[in-house]
């Protein structure tokens, strides 16, 4: 989790997120079996072996010039323990770019390279290794980076491999991996959390559609496309795809930026899944949240949970569609924005034995907040 996140603007410290945090994972398998079907794990609500924030490796989890951070995890018993290396913060460069231009009329290039600060930690859930970094950019950029590694799940089949007569029922529902061994087929979402306070608590969630619009005849153009902002009012108006063709922001209406519109934050979502489940499978309900790629909710203290505290037994009667019922509204008031990355997992040889890490992140970049490029002032490398 990530708390009190601030932008200091030539010397005036500006809000930009209350609190960042992981709110819920959900690793549903594909497969029908006895022994498998209930496989549909809810694993931050329901992982409790030790905690799930794994220790740090020095050196090898993070760069040499890291700096590491204990914390505390709460046992079996909810009993918080103490914790080495749950987490390292370190700078990286490695060749970023923050922006670049040829002057094509004097023949000069400015370019300045970026530096990233990047707050790493490492969840173990039993097969599956994650890495969670909040990545802070000089121009104002928070990119939040999921990495899911680890040995995938798998069982012992009859059938040597895919060319075996009995390996089109063996393998029906997942991939060979090695002689004798089948990868079910599987998804991965990752709810998080974020209570964005953009320059204050009192925020407004705003949808700019992007609208084909046809010109009229006498047009040089036959078509374009236009911007339509919409402010949404209530929980309901905010439930929103990952497909739809849209900018997602959070506004703050009180705060106007230099070119007189009110500044915000845009959630700008990167490659991502979607749930293929039928709303009446119990995991879908169990896991609800999977439902809208962006919710929105007023901020409530107790809602922390994307599929609510209790997942291990629930009917689907906790969590985002609960409490969204209500269609509370959402305007000018503090929100807490859910927005869930995820991907589907059709297993490769090449994920055997140990997976290599599979990255998907999304970005919280200033949108109108800053009067200018926040990161013009980097200063040259040599
Ligand atoms: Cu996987």
């Amino acid at each position: 989790m990530v708390s009190l996140v601030r932008y200091d603007d030539a010397g005036r410290s500006r809000s930009v997120l209350y609190e960042g945090a992981l709110s819920e994972i959900f690793v549903p398998y594909m497969d029908p079996g006895e022994s498998w079907y209930n496989s549909t794990f809810i694993d931050l609500g329901e992982y409790t072996a030790d905690g799930v924030l794994s220790p740090i490796e020095p050196g090898e989890d993070c760069p040499e010039n890291a700096s590491y951070l204990d914390g505390l995890a709460p046992d079996e018993h909810g009993v918080p323990r103490p914790r080495r290396n749950v987490g390292c913060l370190f700078e990286r460069e490695a060749g970023a770019i923050s922006w670049r231009h040829l002057n094509w009329t004097t023949n000069v290039v400015d370019s300045r390279g970026g530096r990233d600060l990047v707050l790493r930690t490492i969840a173990n859930l039993g097969n599956y290794d994650y890495f969670f970094d909040w990545v802070f950019q000089q121009d104002g950029s928070i990119r939040v980076v999921v990495g899911s590694t680890g040995v995938v799940n798998n069982k012992a089949v009859k059938s040597k491999d895919a060319s075996d007569p009995g390996a089109a029922q063996d393998g029906a529902y997942g991939r060979f991996v090695a002689d004798n061994t089948v990868a079910p087929n599987h998804d991965h979402f990752f709810a998080f959390r974020l209570d964005l306070d953009v320059d204050g608590p009192k925020n407004s969630f705003v949808v700019d559609r992007l609208v084909p619009k046809r010109l009229p005849e006498s047009s040089l153009r036959k078509s374009l496309w236009v911007v339509e902002e919409e402010v949404a009012k209530t929980e309901s108006q905010a439930q929103r795809g990952m497909h739809e063709t849209a900018l997602w922001r959070f506004v703050n209406p009180a705060q106007k930026g230099r070119l007189g519109y009110p500044v915000s934050y845009q959630i700008r979502g990167g490659h991502s899944a979607e749930s293929l489940l039928s709303e009446d499978d119990f995991p879908q309900k169990r896991a609800g949240f999977i439902r809208h790629a962006l919710w929105v909710t007023p901020y409530k203290p107790d809602e922390l949970y994307a599929a609510g505290d209790f997942p291990t037994q629930s009917r689907g009667e906790d969590g985002l569609p609960t409490w969204t019922k209500a269609n509370r509204p959402i305007e000018n008031t503090d929100i807490v924005a859910w927005y869930t990355v995820g991907m589907h997992h059709v297993v490769r040889a090449e994920d055997w034995p140990v997976m290599p890490v599979v990255w998907h992140d999304f970005e919280i970049r200033p949108f109108d907040f800053f009067a200018r490029n926040p990161a013009l002032d980097l200063p040259r490398s040599r």
